[in-house]
């Protein structure tokens, strides 16, 4: 065999890479057994079918990730910061803002957001768990082995270079020879399967297994937002899943789908590839909608301004999210009718979402408001947002678009879109949730330096590069000279990189604090909340409600607590309860060699390992798992213990 397709050569920040990757895996082995938590592990996490922990480690695997791609975005504001840097080399800046890409939009906003919809949507439909534990730990283990495989490619035989679009004829072996985009067909791929069964999973979760008496437009906001979002993916996916298999075929059998030869067709992949990709923004950015809802009515201490037209704009957003796409290739000549098609349907996805920033900023209005930490990124949210919005019908006029086409003008415009409309919405979102999961709250000081730290270094790092665009400057451009005059600002937009690295830093640092020192909450319910999540107590015990809620309005916890309406009528009797299971685990584990196998066309191990994914499938399907019962008198006791009181 070959040894040589699996070096990666380049510079000292490779092999820095690999040393520090061998020596956390050593640190994290050698920790687990010191400490003797292997047992733990599995038994509590890696066999886990609780849609509360299985959240947690999405939640984990995507700050992970943000890492990764913050390290990514550091790189290239580095190399770009003055004209002529040597950092990075051009292979290399390709590498690097392909992966970046990827990593921050499928391995860091699209996990966290689910991994926040797994811990929360059960708890707020008043349900035990959702409709199909075992998937979720499927679609769990499918995720985080994609992720996995595609993050090992930067040290082993190379990243996709191609940008996380991949358009073909670059992305063909012809003209990216390396095995990258092999990574990228297939780690995509695995983790995208993964995302669609959450997509079936929480469609069934949400319209099957809410509590008696909500009915559909007695829904949270957060839940509305996150049914509408698995429509999306369970509609948007399989279009992906489709253009990597072809993209698989291309690059691994010598098919010619995306070439130009043999009756292929280059755009046929930009097409797809955007059909996908633009349902994708909206299946980040309509749960962070969900999310900043259920914040400002919190801290508003006011229901939501015009909930039924919320519910309208996001219905209307998804639907218009399909007929948008080809407004990325306006340039690549499908002529006038087309291009004008597009650039209205692209410019009318401001109505609906302009609908809810007024009923937002309706919802405000004579609010009781409190600045607490995710308030604080809820109101930031909305004036940013909108700079990216308003850019965004800018971008939408087609004749003007060939100017700023593919210029950092765009750039600037997608970070303003997607870090207030996505991150800031899962740190709100994660603060605002924490002391239901945790059973403490994060500390308020921190959280509010990282939060100013955080909301001004973003703009100095991308409000700058508006200008660099309309002064001329491409995106995914390497390097360039003195004279061009690109340096001062980007320079600028580097010292705001760095100024949102410590904002990062500092958040990190909040959690490790918090952990330590912040006195454990007794209430469980820390904001006075108004959703079913917050009648449970905290940390939630496996079951999550003792007794099924009875909803008789919209934010019934609210009512429940205001007028004394009885939530929980019942007697407590027994719970049933699924059991663990490891084989999602190991389904995940021989996906990953499936995976690997197939991007260094191994064909032997790669056909084993994919035996073995349909004796894996195959086994489950014989599964029966008739679960167990958590006996009336444990959970009064739970109960007891969790709310020091009597039930
Ligand atoms: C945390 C601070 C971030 C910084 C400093 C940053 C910076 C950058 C830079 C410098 C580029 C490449 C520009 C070029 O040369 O073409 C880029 C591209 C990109 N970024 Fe970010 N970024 C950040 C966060 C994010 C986040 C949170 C997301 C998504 C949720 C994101 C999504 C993307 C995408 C999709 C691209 C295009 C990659 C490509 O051209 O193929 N970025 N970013
Ligand atoms: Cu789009």
């Amino acid at each position: 065999m070959d040894l040589e397709k699996f070096k990666v050569h380049g510079e000292p920040l490779i092999y820095g890479a690999m040393i520090s990757i061998a020596l956390a895996t050593i640190g994290i082995l050698v920790g687990l057994t010191y400490f003797k938590k292997w047992g733990y592990l599995w038994r509590e996490w890696l066999t886990t079918v609780d849609h509360k922990k299985i959240g947690v480690m999405y939640i984990l695997a995507a700050l992970l990730m943000l890492f990764r791609g913050g390290v990514d975005a550091m790189m290239m504001r580095l190399q770009t910061a003055a004209p002529e840097m040597k950092f990075l080399d051009a292979q290399h800046y390709n590498e690097v803002f392909t992966t970046h890409g990827l990593i921050m939009i499928l391995f860091m906003a699209m996990p966290f957001i689910i991994g926040l919809m797994n811990v929360i949507i059960p708890l707020q439909i008043g349900a035990r768990d959702v409709a199909f534990p075992r998937l979720n730990a499927v679609s769990f283990w499918l995720f985080f082995f994609g992720a996995m495989l595609l993050n090992i490619s930067f040290v082993i035989g190379g990243s996709p270079d191609a940008g996380w679009s991949a358009y073909f004829p670059l992305a063909s072996l012809e003209f990216s020879p390396t095995v990258g985009n092999n990574y990228y067909s297939l780690a995509l791929q695995i983790s995208g399967i993964g995302t669609l069964i959450t997509g079936v999973n929480f469609i069934v979760t949400i319209l099957k297994m809410r509590a008696p008496g909500m009915t559909l437009m007695k829904m949270p906001m957060f839940t509305w937002s996150v049914l509408i979002t698995n429509v999306i993916i369970v509609f948007a996916f399989p279009v992906l899943t489709v253009a990597l298999a072809l993209m698989m075929f291309d690059r691994l059998f010598g098919s010619q789908f995306f070439t130009m030869a043999n009756g292929g067709m280059d755009m046929l992949w930009a097409n797809l590839f955007w059909v996908w990709g633009h349902p994708e923004v909206y299946i980040v950015i309509l749960p962070a909608f969900g999310i900043y809802s259920e914040i400002i009515a919190t801290f508003s201490k006011k229901n939501l301004y015009g909930y039924t037209s919320m519910v309208f704009s996001m219905v209307i957003i998804s639907l218009l999210s399909f007929l948008v796409w080809a407004h990325h290739f306006y340039t690549m000549g499908q002529g006038v009718m087309v291009n004008s098609f597009f650039s209205i349907t692209t410019m009318a996805i401001a109505v609906p979402t302009g609908v809810k920033i007024f009923n937002w900023l309706f919802t405000l209005r004579k609010g009781r408001i409190t600045f607490t930490t995710p308030m604080l990124y809820t109101l930031a949210f909305i004036p940013i947002f909108t700079i990216g919005g308003v850019t965004g019908v800018m971008l939408a006029m087609a004749s003007a678009d060939y100017q700023y086409h593919n210029t950092m003008f765009l750039v600037a415009h997608f970070h303003y879109v997607l870090i207030p409309g996505a991150v800031f919405a899962v740190i709100a979102g994660f603060h605002y949730w924490f002391p239901k999961v945790f059973g403490f709250r994060l500390n308020e000081r921190l959280g509010k330096h990282a939060f100013w730290w955080i909301i001004i270094s973003f703009n100095v790092t991308f409000f700058p590069l508006f200008f660099l665009g309309l002064m001329g400057m491409t995106r995914r451009m390497y390097t360039y000279s003195e004279e061009t005059g690109f340096g001062p600002l980007n320079m600028l937009s580097f010292a705001g990189a760095v100024g949102l690295a410590i904002g990062f830093l500092l958040l990190v640092y909040n959690i490790y604090w918090s952990t330590r020192y912040m006195p454990r909450d007794t209430t469980s319910d820390p904001w006075d909340g108004r959703t079913l999540e917050w009648a449970t107590p905290s940390p939630i015990p496996a079951y999550n409600f003792a007794i099924v809620p009875k909803v008789k309005s919209l934010d019934p916890f609210w009512e429940s607590k205001q007028k004394n309406v009885p939530l929980f009528e019942d007697k407590i009797t027994k719970i049933h309860l699924p059991n663990n299971t490891g084989k999602p685990f190991i389904l995940g584990v021989i996906f990953f060699f499936l995976g690997f196998f197939l991007v260094f066309s191994m064909w032997i191990p790669a056909i084993v390992a994919g035996v073995g994914v349909i004796v894996m499938l195959a086994a489950m399907s014989f599964d029966q798992d008739h679960g167990f019962y958590v006996s009336a008198e444990e959970v009064i006791a739970t109960e007891k213990k969790l709310r020091g009181e009597t039930v």
